[in-house]
């Protein structure tokens, strides 16, 4: 008996080794509730990206994707770092960490439902150093979809914030005619970058047909610091602006591309800059999560 329980275990461990599922980069398309989009992980090195997202047949963004998260300890005791999600950090989900239906993928794919609404999440599980990261995109019928990042681990053990970017490049009914309001009705002509303490929502419209999304704070997005200093900026869409990070863990967003271009009736782009503290008494199994929220409003119908 415990031959034969020995000799299952190793035809088990055999088993898992051969079938196990290496880093691979995945991509597929999703039609659920009114939302259609594509999602990948073979864009280089720049997450889980989704595209030509459209709620109810009117498009709403390009491409949104997490180019980089950087990362600073107290007093540079290790790094700076930037994170980038790209394809050999992918490792499969175990333990439901930290998401549920998962395990053994790390492209997790799942609809759930909580608190009487029904979710679709779409989201990649990562390894990158100590860190565990997991960053995901959760669609709701309603028009909206959280962007998350959750993170654990520590590389040193020593107090230290990450700075997780998101760019949304919109395309609201089009490239062309978008506009960027402050609150709701502060019109914005040219690029800026935002800071929530002034700013409690941002508008991105189109001109002509009115459909716009507001793109909300999470609950726990964080403070900026002297290392990263910006929660939001808005640039005119150029094509060289919106791959992958080439700015190393000290890139500040809020002095790149800043040229005082026009951003009223053309093509723009949003990052969002979410901030996360992390002590190191906290461990390194607590996971810290943060991001944005953007809901898709649509004209009344005449
Ligand atoms: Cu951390």
């Amino acid at each position: 008996m415990q031959c034969k329980r020995t000799f299952t275990l190793l035809a088990a461990i055999a088993l898992q080794t051969l079938f196990a599922p290496l880093a691979s980069a995945e991509s597929g398309q999703i039609n659920w509730w009114g939302w259609r989009f594509n999602y990948s992980t073979d864009d280089a090195a720049t997450g889980l990206t989704i595209s030509d997202v459209y709620f109810e047949g009117q498009k709403i963004l390009y491409r949104a994707s997490f180019p980089v998260m950087r990362v600073e300890y107290d007093n540079d005791d290790c790094g700076p770092y930037a994170d980038i999600l790209w394809e050999d950090a992918y490792l499969p989900i175990e333990n439901s960490q930290p998401v549920s239906q998962c395990d053994g993928k790390s492209l997790c794919r799942r609809s759930y439902d909580q608190d009487g609404e029904t979710y679709l999440e779409i989201g990649v599980n990562a390894k990158l150093g100590e860190y565990d990261i997991y960053q995901s995109y959760v669609f709701n019928p309603k028009g909206y979809f959280d962007a998350f990042v959750f993170s654990r681990g520590l590389q040193c053990v020593v107090d230290h914030s990450h700075h997780a970017h998101w760019l949304f490049d919109f395309d609201i009914n089009g490239d062309d005619n978008d506009q960027v309001l402050k609150n709701g009705n502060n019109l914005q002509t040219s690029e800026f970058n935002d800071l929530r303490r002034n700013t409690a929502f941002w508008t991105v419209r189109d001109a002509v047909t009115g459909t716009r999304v507001e793109i909300r704070p999470g609950r726990d997005d964080g403070r900026p610091d002297d290392f990263s200093q910006w929660d939001a900026a808005v640039r005119t869409w150029k094509s060289d602006e919106t791959g992958n990070w080439y700015w190393g863990p000290r890139g500040e967003i809020g002095d790149l591309f800043n040229e005082s271009e026009n951003i009223n009736r053309t093509d723009i782009v949003f990052w969002y800059v979410s901030h996360l503290e992390h002590t190191a008494l906290e461990g390194e199994s607590l996971w810290h999560y943060s991001g944005p929220r953007v809901t898709v409003i649509l004209p009344p119908e005449d």
